[in-house]
Order: structure tokens, then C-alpha cells, then sequence
């Protein structure tokens, strides 16, 4: 095999054993990498019904076929596990050094399972693979643990590491790397923590094999090339994604006190241009020349690394208005391998709870000090922290009347930053993201804001399946970032010409759309058989509050969606992907995906429609 390295590490951590093992090209076919490894190794490899925190469950590490080359973009990393948060699959995307590490070392990805009897790392030095004692990094901070394991194993290795977070299994820490990245929202941190598995560290000295070495440095300096000339990229690279605070504040959907507005009277305060200001460098992933990370430098915790939903989330949603203050509160959150999403709705949940009364807790809108304190609780669990720390949903059926109402998630993962009062599109797409309510998968809004905000339409059906099946699919498949492609318009026919060069396979844009297909289908099968008959179409409803609180201010003050054209787009987004009215894959859709026996497992816990 090229491009593929056609192995993965599979690490026992109750044996305390590590193994090679070597998968067939036709796993690389069907699923190129990624997303697509990951959910095909969970879906064969975990029974249902398995507990999210037990050694049972597989935490996994994987790759795509095209990270490791020099390539645009190229090293990111999906993160994935039975999610503790949602009960279905998760995962996340995180840019790191270890992607590039490990496909060097040999392998596409790591499979870990079992659960360590004390704290361990594990350490891959090319072909050699150690389980080592974590005693002494157990209970410090992602930052500080890095900074130890750089200091064992010397300063080029990759790395990925939990905070206390994840230590203390809150459901939705998440897996920090290079000081300021980042990934797997749905508590893959969780999951780590509760193997008793601090860091993964790797080195790796070997070429990736390439099918065409030639043309893929050609392609590679080529595609970096054209990015530097693409009309956006000084912009970008002075502002990334913070841009996206002005723009979601001029549109009416910057998530604001606990996404009850999409207006923030302090947006400028924490927009892009102020960001610019307090700017003191560039941050980024391997083999990116888009660096997007803004750093700041906030005098009491350190350098902090903003993007959009860092800040809208931990910024407007909590009333938040200085971009100092909340940069402060960021960095903490990735020292601690926290969500940074997930950890602004807890705040503004419990926020709008104060408000009314359900929670007694010091606790005011925009107030630093008390978010701090709240969050800290969080992370260690103390009091109402500790009911925070098991989600936002979780917290709203504690607190009882009629709290599930503005606990703002779906399926369990907690709202990433788009006020979707407004958005029918957006609040679909949420609603039938594979990992719960992440923009991962389809981020329609701005497609849909000059569309047409109000309407329905089939037309935002459609854009949302094309969106999900070239971000949720290709490019997590792939791991690599979409962003040149989305924010700078790289364009989409370099992808198949990369991957000829790196593996041989002459795989098409139609090819790969089918891959995209049958990963997002298995994934949903995957939910099902989690869900059972407990799933039901209400698994892809936006929150209640964007139906029944209408905005008060700004341009669509008086607005809120309109439930039944909410359930017909729905259905009509069943029906377009082959699936019956209860959102479940009909048998025959998954027999043309290649997926018969998928379809076979089903039919032991639902009907399936023909
Ligand atoms: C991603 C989610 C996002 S999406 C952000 S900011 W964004 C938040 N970042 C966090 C953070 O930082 N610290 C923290 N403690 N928690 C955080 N939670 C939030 O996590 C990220 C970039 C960004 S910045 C985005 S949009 C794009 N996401 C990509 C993706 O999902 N797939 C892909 N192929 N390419 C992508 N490119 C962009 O990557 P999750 P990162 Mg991320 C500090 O993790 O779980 O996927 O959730 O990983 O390396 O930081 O890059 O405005
Ligand atoms: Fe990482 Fe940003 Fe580059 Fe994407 S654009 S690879 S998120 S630095």
C-alpha cells in the first residue's frame, strides 16, 4: 500500500501490551481514513449499549492518507470514542505534531483500549512502543504536562494530552496539544481520563510511503503556493476566525446570554479588529501556512489562543464584553482540557438558572470572577460544578420546570456558536450533525444568510447534504483542514490529484462522495444501535427555545422558528439520504452503500424499512 502506511497500533492498557496490526486496502477504499476508520473500527469493535466510560470502550487516534506529506493544511488528527456526553459516536479534530510523528513512526492511527491500573503514557518511538509511569503528571495541567514529556523525550515530539478535566471525567473535556490546540468536543478527554491515560507522545523517522513522490512535492509546493495568492489570505492571516465575531454580530447570530439573543451590545469589544490590537503572534498546525491561531497575551494565566467559538462562547454568551477577560478564561480552559463550547452554555446555563432562580450560586452575566470560579468547579467537580460537569442536559433535568427548555444541545453536545433563531438551515444542520449540535459537518449560515434567512426552502436541504458530505465526510475522512477551502476558496479538485500522487488510487470527486455517504450512514447506524428504541426523531430537534423564545432585539426582534416547517425540512432531509420517517437508514440505502451487514446488525434492536 502507499500513502497508506496500512498499519495501526492497537494499545492494551489493562495488559499493559502494545501490538502492530496491518488492515486491508479495502478498509483504505471504503474508508480512506480519519472519520471513516474510526467509525467503521467502533462500529465492528464495540458492542451496543457499552459504557462510554469503561475499558470496554476504544479510544482511537487516526489519521488520513494524505497526513504526514507536505501537503496544504495536512496535520490534523480525529480523535474518536463512544461519546460519554451523548451516549452515540464522537469525535473531534485536532491539528497536531503527532499526526505527522506518528504516520512517520508507521502507523495511521492508534487504537486504545482497556483501562490502566495507575496513570501511564504511552510513548511510540518508531517501532518501539512503551507503556510508561504517568504518578507523577497525573493532577498537572495540559500545559506543564507537555512541557515534562517534551523534557523526557525532547522537544520535536508530538503529543496529545488531558488536563484535570479529564482526569476528573467531566463529560466534556477534551484532548489539548501544542498549547492552544484543541480537539473531541464530545468528552474524548473523558474518555482518556478514564483510562488513566495522561498523554500519547510519538517520534517517527520514516518517510510515508508515497505512490508518486515526485508529483506529490510538485502538488505540495504547487497548492502552498496558490494559497498565498488566494485574495483573502492577508486578511486571514491578521484575523482567522475571530472575523467571524463581527460578521455573526451584523447578521443577528452571535450566541448572546445563553443564545436567548443573537445581538451583543460589546461585540466590537471582542471582534476581530479589537483581537488585532492585542495580537502578539501566529499559531498554528504542521504543514499550515494559514496559522490561524490569534495569540494574545493575558497577563494573569499566560498566552491564550482565540478562534470565533472560543470567544463567542466564552465572550457574549456568558455577557462577557472584554476580550482580555475572556482570552483569560480560554486559556484556562485549555490548561484544564476542557470544551470551550460546552463550558460557555454550562456558564450561561447556569447564568440564565441564577436569573431564575432555580440555582442558588453566585453567579452574574459578564462577571469574570464568578464564570472563573463556576468553571473551576467544573473542572473539579465541587458542588453544582459537579452537576455541570455531566452536560447541559443532565443539568437541565436536575434542575427541573422548565429548564430543558433553554439548555441549549443536541443529542447532549452542547450548541457551538450560531444563534439560530433565525436559521432554520443552521438549526438543521445542527440538528443532524453526527457527532450532536457542532458545526462541523455543514456550517450553512453563511450560504443561508444570503440566501434567504427565513426560508425553508429545499434548496437549504440540499446544501446541507452537499455540506455534510464534503466537510463531515472528505475532509474528516481525509484529516485535513477545511479551511482554505471554506475561508480562502482553495479549490476542491486539488484533494483527488493529492491523493493519486500519495496513494495510486485514482479515487474521483463521485468516489469520494460515496465514501462520504457510507461513513455519515454508519454513523448514524452507529447512534441507532446506541439508542435503540429510545431514538426518535425529537434526537434531531434544535433546543426548544429557539421555537418558543422569540428574539427581543436587534433586526429580528419578535422572531423564533416555526416548528412544523422545522419537521418538514426534516423529513424532506430523511428522504433525500434514504431514510424512513423516523430518521433510521432504510435497508436498501445501506445495502447500495456497501453496508448489508450493517443493515443485518439493525434488524437485531429496530424495524427496518425496505
Ligand atoms: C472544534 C471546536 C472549535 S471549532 C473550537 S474553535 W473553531 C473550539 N476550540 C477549542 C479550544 O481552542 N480550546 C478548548 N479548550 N476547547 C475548544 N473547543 C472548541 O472546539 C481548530 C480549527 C477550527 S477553530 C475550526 S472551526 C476548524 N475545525 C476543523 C474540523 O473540525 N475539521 C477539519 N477537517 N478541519 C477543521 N479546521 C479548523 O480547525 P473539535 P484545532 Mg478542533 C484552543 O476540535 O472537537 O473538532 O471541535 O482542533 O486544532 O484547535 O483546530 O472557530
Ligand atoms: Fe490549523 Fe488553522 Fe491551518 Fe487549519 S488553517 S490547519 S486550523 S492553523
Amino acid at each position: 500500500m502507499k500513502g497508506w502506511n496500512g498499519q495501526l497500533l492497537r494499545v492494551d492498557l489493562s495488559k499493559q501490551k502494545a501490538g502492530v496490526q496491518t488492515y486491508d486496502v479495502k478498509l483504505a477504499r471504503n474508508f480512506l481514513g480519519g472519520r471513516g476508520f474510526a467509525v467503521k473500527l467502533l462500529w465492528d469493535e464495540l458492542r451496543s449499549g457499552v459504557d462510554a466510560l469503561s475499558p470496554e470502550n476504544k479510544l482511537l487516534f487516526v489519521a488520513g492518507p494524505l497526513s504526514g506529506f507536505l501537503l496544504p493544511s495536512s496535520g490534523k488528527l480525529v480523535v474518536a470514542a463512544k461519546s460519554p456526553l451523548t451516549g452515540g459516536y464522537g469525535d473531534g479534530n485536532i491539528g497536531t505534531v503527532l499526526t505527522v510523528q506518528l504516520r512517520r513512526a508507521g502507523y495511521d492511527g492508534v487504537i486504545i483500549e482497556g483501562r490502566a491500573k495507575k496513570p501511564v503514557y504511552v510513548w511510540i518511538n518508531d517501532g518501539k512502543t512503551e507503556i510508561l509511569d504517568a504518578g507523577d503528571l497525573w493532577g498537572l495541567r495540559s500545559f506543564k504536562t507537555e512541557k515534562e514529556i517534551e523534557a523526557r523525550h525532547g522537544k520535536t515530539v508530538g503529543m496529545l494530552s488531558i488536563g484535570p478535566a479529564g482526569e476528573n471525567l467531566v463529560k466534556f473535556a477534551n484532548i489539548v496539544s501544542q498549547q492552544g490546540r484543541a480537539g473531541g468536543r464530545p468528552g474524548m478527554g473523558t474518555v482518556m481520563g478514564s483510562k488513566n491515560l495522561k498523554a500519547v507522545a510519538a517520534k517517527g523517522t520514516n518517510e510515508v510511503p508515497a505512490a508518486d513522490p515526485n508529483a506529490l512535492k510538485r502538488f505540495g509546493t504547487d497548492a502552498l503556493r496558490e494559497i498565498l495568492k488566494k485574495p483573502n489570505y492577508k486578511f486571514w492571516k491578521r484575523q482567522g476566525t475571530m472575523a467571524t465575531i463581527e460578521w455573526s454580530q451584523e447578521n443577528s447570530v452571535l450566541p448572546t446570554n445563553n443564545f436567548r439573543e443573537g445581538v451583543f451590545d460589546e461585540a466590537e469589544s471582542i471582534g476581530g479588529f479589537q483581537m488585532e490590537k492585542m495580537k502578539v503572534s501566529n499559531r498554528g498546525c504542521p504543514n499550515c501556512n494559514m496559522t490561524c491561531g490569534n495569540v494574545i497575551k493575558d497577563s494573569t494565566n499566560g498566552p491564550s489562543e482565540l478562534d470565533y467559538e472560543n470567544v463567542a462562547m466564552l465572550g457574549s454568551n456568558i455577557g462577557l464584553g472584554r476580550l482580555k477577560e475572556v482570552a483569560s478564561l480560554n486559556r484556562l480552559a485549555d490548561d484544564w482540557g476542557i470544551d470551550t463550547i460546552s463550558l460557555g452554555n454550562a456558564i450561561g446555563f447556569a447564568m440564565e438558572a441564577r436569573e431564575r432562580k432555580l440555582l442558588d450560586y453566585d453567579l452574574e452575566w459578564g462577571d469574570l470572577d464568578k464564570a472563573k470560579a463556576l468553571a473551576e468547579d467544573i473542572v473539579y467537580r465541587r458542588g453544582i460544578g459537579n452537576t455541570l460537569a455531566e452536560g447541559t442536559k443532565f443539568a437541565s433535568e436536575k434542575l427541573g420546570g422548565d429548564a430543558s427548555d433553554w439548555a441549549m444541545h443536541v443529542k447532549g453536545l452542547e450548541l457551538s456558536g450560531y444563534d439560530c433563531h433565525v436559521a432554520p438551515g443552521m438549526a438543521l444542520s445542527y440538528g443532524t450533525c453526527s457527532i450532536g449540535a457542532h458545526h462541523k459537518d455543514a456550517w450553512i449560515i453563511s450560504w443561508e444568510v444570503s440566501f434567504g434567512r427565513e426560508s425553508y426552502a429545499e434548496a437549504k436541504v440540499d446544501k446541507i447534504i452537499e455540506l455534510q458530505r464534503i466537510r463531515g465526510g472528505i475532509f474528516e475522512c481525509l484529516t485535513t483542514c477545511r479551511l482554505p477551502w471554506i475561508e480562502l476558496g482553495f479549490e476542491l479538485d486539488w484533494y483527488p490529484k493529492f491523493l493519486r500522487a500519495a496513494t495510486g488510487e485514482n479515487l474521483t470527486m463521485h468516489d469520494l462522495i460515496v465514501i462520504a455517504d457510507r461513513v455519515l450512514n454508519l454513523a448514524r447506524a452507529f447512534w441507532i444501535r446506541e439508542y435503540q428504541k429510545r431514538w426518535s426523531t425529537a434526537m434531531d430537534n434544535p433546543p426548544p427555545r429557539w421555537f418558543k423564545g422569540p428574539l427581543t432585539r436587534g433586526p429580528f426582534k419578535g422572531k423564533a422558528l416555526d416548528r412544523e416547517k422545522y419537521h418538514s425540512m426534516l423529513q424532506l432531509y430523511y428522504a433525500k439520504k434514504g431514510w424512513d420517517k423516523r430518521g433510521i437508514p432504510k435497508q436498501i440505502t445501506l445495502e447500495k452503500l456497501g453496508l448489508p451487514d450493517v443493515a443485518q446488525e439493525l434488524l437485531r434492536y429496530v424495524r427496518l424499512t425496505q
